[in-house]
């Protein structure tokens, strides 16, 4: 039975240090979640984290891009910080809009390419070969979430790792308010550090980090380091989209 709790970030002002007995400081991670082109809040949170070059690790979820004010920025300073993003809706829908030949294309097509500040080759160059999910050590990292009843992610649907917020057995409608979340159905073999769902916010279970947090919404932009077990925010300067998808509404007005 998985508990939950609903946490408060603990308010972390200096990076903590730390060091071995022999002096040599341990390599710490930093999973960040959904920055939707926030750039300003990803430098704000990396250094809030204490990230030292060539001896930390950045690792990102997926929707880097789009609804915020500088996806390009955001993009330039995740390369030169080397953080390692997997795949996420607004990345595989680039893919997917790219892929419609230009007179094919619908207006809203037109629309999604647009915000891309006209470097929507480039970003799609640039995202392509990021995978629907990791595995280290000690974590998974997925978009989305994990298909319930598989044990491992080579044997899930990619489509699902990238959409799911609620599972009614087979995936086909994966954000209905009467369905249980995908995390529900119990934990996995070890922690699956996920983001996309901005409107449920933090999440922290045994066996899960929910990171989306809704920085493009004016809520915050909040990364997890697993060597802590700490959790490291920062607030959005801005309200960049005034309110969520009309499909986040709906589920609001469902839910009573
Ligand atoms: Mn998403």
């Amino acid at each position: 039975m998985i508990k939950w709790v609903v946490c408060k970030a603990k308010a972390i002002t200096s990076p903590p240090f730390f060091l071995l007995w022999d002096g040599r400081r341990i390599m710490r991670t930093l999973i960040i979640g959904d920055v939707h082109g926030c750039r300003d809040e990803l430098e704000n949170l990396v250094e809030q984290f204490g990230f030292v070059y060539g001896k930390d690790r950045l690792f990102q979820v997926g929707d880097m891009i789009t609804r915020g004010p500088d996806t390009l920025g955001a993009l330039e300073l995740a390369r030169d910080l080397g953080i390692q993003h997997v795949l996420g809706n607004q990345e595989a829908r680039l893919l997917r809009t790219l892929a419609i030949a230009p007179k094919l294309r619908k207006k809203k097509d037109c629309e999604f390419l647009s915000r891309m500040q006209g470097y929507e080759k480039e970003i799609a160059q640039h995202v392509r070969d990021w995978p629907v999910w990791m595995e280290e050590d000690d974590f998974f990292i997925v978009h989305a979430g994990f298909q319930p009843g598989i044990l491992h992610p080579t044997q899930m649907s990619p489509h699902v790792m990238v959409h799911v917020r609620t599972w009614d057995g087979q995936g086909v409608d994966m954000n209905h308010a009467y369905n249980p979340a995908w995390y529900e159905f119990g934990a996995w073999e070890k922690t699956v550090v996920f983001g996309h769902w901005a409107d449920r916010g933090l999440y922290l279970a045994d066996g899960f980090r929910g990171l989306d947090t809704g920085c493009v919404y004016g809520g915050a932009l909040t990364g997890w380091c697993p060597e802590e077990d700490n959790i490291y925010q920062v607030p959005a300067l801005k309200n960049y989209v005034e309110n969520q998808s009309a499909e986040y509404q709906q589920l609001e007005i469902l839910l009573g």
